[in-house]
């Protein structure tokens, strides 16, 4: 409530927010999380907390009343659907040149995402995060990361026979057969539990299309991890709708926190401020930046510096479809969490994820999302005019992706003598190049913070999300975000409490 004061505040309860609230909280700190999404733990009128990506409803987006889904078309044909204003759980929030999914929730993109919890290989390191001790990183941060996580591995011998992995299978052939390696991507979902949904035991999850929107069973989202710890501590309280407007110093010392509690249309039904000593954004990537810049530019943390908004990459995301022969069916089951990926990073700068299309209909259609080796960045910045926060990206840069993505898909074509898909994304239009599911920077580690996310010009304010990893991380991003919480907040208690 108004005039509160707490020790710590977070914002945020992704990634980075929990595992800042976890280890405070176990070292005995009182912390306040702060999360403009719902709590995501009461079903709706079908008796399921969350929607299917095959019928969104107003639980899937983040107040729209058109959803925006990544696969816009099917035969060319549109598909998104008018859905009634709400807190859903799926922002598509709109910049210039790009669209940025992101989570919305208790557990913010661990609520929405596809669960593969892939720890980039160890060559790679020095370019995703160059000021970070690589071996501490995959020592103990890494390892710590896994485990807190719960990733795990699908039984191989089962991968071979089900039917819901039979899109995997051909892709694994068609990579193999173009003389790339195929990977196994470990991943957070419970594969007991995907082993008996497969035998028609339990309710149905990963096999009935969950993504996107939410995942009802099997899927060890945050809520089920370091979010369930978190609650056992009994030491951290989480307000859901509630968004933080403001951060500035107090007068007796600390800082003034400004939120907004929201009801679900998104109408600010009530403004507090609370006092803590110490803030830790963690926004995510786009919501830290949009922070962080306002409040620089309007003048509530003016001490703030130059590298504020800078440094924002898409992790090179960038999706297409291709077309198989009628004897290359991909199944009419897919299994929603994608367990390998093409990895043609050394020769390519490619990594792609065999996707799932899990429509209930046979597609003759493998789909992808690669991770790429984009150099592109772009910067956030303050926009007097409108009040808002720009985004520089341009659609064109999305350019080096695609001739990325390009290296392994051409000659899986050549070989295999079939065709890109060009009927999901628009008419005509081969690559989904106009989004991204992985946003990171804006605030980079040892650049806007200290090399382990103190930011420059305020003691006791904390980047601890996303943003501070400058734009890619080679493979899907979550793991990292994790291991680099773990490594700063460890560094945080021992030395600033
Ligand atoms: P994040 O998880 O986004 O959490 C930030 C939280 O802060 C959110 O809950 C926000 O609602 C909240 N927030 C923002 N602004 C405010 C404010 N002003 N006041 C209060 N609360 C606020 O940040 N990554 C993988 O590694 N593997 C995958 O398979 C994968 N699949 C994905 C699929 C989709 C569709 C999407 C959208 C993302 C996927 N990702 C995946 C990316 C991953 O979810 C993302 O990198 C992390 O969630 C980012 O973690 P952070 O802690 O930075």
């Amino acid at each position: 409530s108004s005039g509160t004061h707490v020790p710590v505040l977070v914002i945020g309860t992704g990634y980075g927010g929990s595992v800042a609230a976890l280890r405070l909280a176990q070292a005995g700190v009182d912390v306040h999380m702060i999360e403009m999404g719902m709590a995501w733990d009461t079903p709706g009128p079908d008796g399921k907390i969350f929607a299917n990506t095959t019928q969104p409803d107003n639980r899937s987006y983040w107040l729209r009343t058109k959803t925006k889904q990544p696969l816009s078309n099917f035969l060319g044909f549109p598909i998104d659907k008018a859905v009634s204003r709400y807190t859903g759980i799926l922002d598509a929030e709109e910049f210039g040149g790009i669209t940025v999914y992101q989570g919305r929730g208790v557990g913010g993109g661990s609520l929405v995402n596809g669960g593969m919890a892939v720890t980039p290989k160890r060559e790679n390191f020095g370019a995703i995060l160059p000021s970070v001790n690589a071996d501490e990183m995959y020592n103990i941060y890494y390892p710590r990361a896994n485990a807190g996580l719960g990733v795990n591995t699908i039984d191989p011998a089962w991968f071979e026979t089900a039917e819901c992995y039979q899109y995997a299978r051909v892709g694994r052939k068609q990579a193999q057969r173009s003389g790339f390696p195929f990977v196994f991507v470990p991943t957070v979902y419970d594969w007991d539990y995907m082993k008996q949904e497969a035998a028609g035991t339990v309710p149905r999850s990963a096999l009935d299309g969950e993504i996107l929107y939410g995942n009802n069973y099997g899927k060890k989202s945050l809520a089920k991890t370091y979010i369930a710890q978190i609650k056992a501590t009994g030491k951290v309280t989480i307000s859901p709708l509630h968004k933080v407007t403001s951060v500035a110093p107090a007068a007796g010392g600390g800082y003034t926190v400004v939120i907004d509690q929201i009801d679900t249309n998104g109408d600010t039904t009530a403004t507090k401020s609370v006092t803590a000593d110490k803030v830790f954004f963690a926004a995510g990537s786009v919501g830290t930046s949009k922070l962080l810049v306002t409040l620089k530019a309007t003048g509530a943390l003016p001490r703030l510096n130059d590298e504020i908004g800078k440094g924002w990459g898409d992790n090179g995301n960038v999706m297409c479809g291709r077309a198989n022969h009628l004897w290359d069916q991909t199944g009419r089951v897919q299994a929603s969490i994608p367990t390998g990926g093409i990895d043609n990073w050394a020769n390519g700068g490619a990594f792609a994820e065999v996707a799932p299309l899990p429509t209930g209909i046979e597609t003759y259609a493998s789909f992808y999302l690669t991770i790429t080796k984009n150099p592109n960045r772009a910067e956030f910045s303050w926009n007097a005019a409108t009040s808002k926060v720009d985004l520089s990206w341009q659609t064109s840069w999305k350019q080096p992706s695609i001739d990325a993505a390009k290296t392994i898909f051409d000659k899986i074509n050549k070989a295999e003598g079939t065709i890109y898909r060009t009927d999901l994304f628009g008419t005509y239009k081969i690559w989904g190049d106009h989004l991204t599911y992985h946003p990171l920077g804006g605030a980079v580690l040892n650049k806007a913070t200290d090399n382990y996310g103190r930011l420059h010009g305020y003691s006791g304010l904390y980047v601890i999300d996303g943003s501070l990893i400058p734009g890619n991380t080679s493979v899907n991003p979550f793991v990292t975000i994790t291991a680099l919480a773990e490594r700063n907040i460890e560094e945080i208690i021992a030395a600033d409490l």
